[in-house]
């Protein structure tokens, strides 16, 4: 790994009290749930496993009104209670419990953080922990349509119509909590972003925004069209880079 970077990013993050994360669908491929647009990603995969106009159909709220079908499939690989947090959610719930996290702003919909330990969580392209009909707006609680969910079905609501999880798919509002920290950013002295291309608005301008004013750390397997916009950039595998910082951390801990 780039080890003279490592370093000052070590450094960065053990004088940091107020560490705003962001972070993407690549902090969960070690989980086993692929991303989206990685070579072994889910658009390669619909393109190929379902009659789809386009890749992103599957996530658009006016084709899933059309055809709920491949979505509910494909949610049975997304969802499970079997998927355990990888060594990077584990690594933020640590910096959490010492006091170091401002917010974890994720776009994820596995819920990987809350299981790993955070608590200062805002999941703003939403959960399937609730859902609701999307005719008579009936709220349904994730146990209510979990086997419909692991199963691939399309859950029912009892008007007839169809129970949505409370995902934000293409063409909906992100929840209003997003659009608040948006605003007015939690206290700030350092921005991780951790595996995503941010290539999905308005979400990734939350982070592009805050590293225009604050020191900033990009940690994503691949280059993204927005490197320049960060500090410090490392093309590495998130749990092998989790795993080298913890350490270092926690031996300055030891030093001190
Ligand atoms: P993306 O566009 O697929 O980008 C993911 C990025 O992560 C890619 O640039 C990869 O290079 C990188 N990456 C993949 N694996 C690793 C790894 N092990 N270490 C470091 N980097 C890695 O996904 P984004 O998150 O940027 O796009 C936002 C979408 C993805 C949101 O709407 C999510 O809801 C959606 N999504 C979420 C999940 C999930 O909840 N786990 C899964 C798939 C998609």
């Amino acid at each position: 790994m780039q080890d003279d970077i490592i370093d000052k990013v070590v450094n960065k993050i053990n004088e940091s009290k107020n560490i705003t994360v962001f972070t993407g669908a690549g902090i969960s491929t070690n989980c086993g749930i692929p991303d989206f647009r990685s070579e072994n990603g889910l658009y390669n995969m619909v393109k190929k496993k379902y009659d789809l106009p386009y890749p992103e159909a599957i996530f658009d709220i006016n084709y899933f009104l059309k055809d709920p079908k491949p979505f509910f499939d494909l949610s049975k690989g997304l969802f499970g209670n079997n998927i355990e947090p990888s060594i990077s959610h584990k690594f933020i719930a640590w910096l959490e419990s010492i006091n170091k996290i401002s917010l974890v702003m994720t776009q994820n919909i596995d819920m990987l953080h809350s299981k790993a330990g955070n608590k200062k969580v805002i999941e703003c392209h939403g959960t399937y922990k609730s859902a609701h009909c999307i005719r008579c707006d009936k709220i349904y609680e994730l146990q209510d349509i979990e086997n419909d969910l692991k199963n691939g079905n399309v859950p029912e609501c009892s008007c007839g119509s169809i129970i949505k999880p409370d995902i934000v798919f293409f063409g909906e509002q992100l929840p209003k909590e997003f659009y608040k920290v948006y605003e007015s950013p939690p206290a700030t002295d350092l921005l991780l972003v951790m595996g995503t291309s941010l290539m999905v608005q308005p979400a990734a301008g939350f982070a592009l925004k805050l590293s225009q004013s604050f020191p900033s750390i990009l940690v994503n397997l691949e280059p993204t069209y927005y490197d320049d916009s960060f500090t410090y950039v490392i093309n590495e595998d998130l749990d092998k880079f989790s795993k080298q910082v913890w350490n270092k951390l926690e031996e300055l801990s030891i030093n001190k």
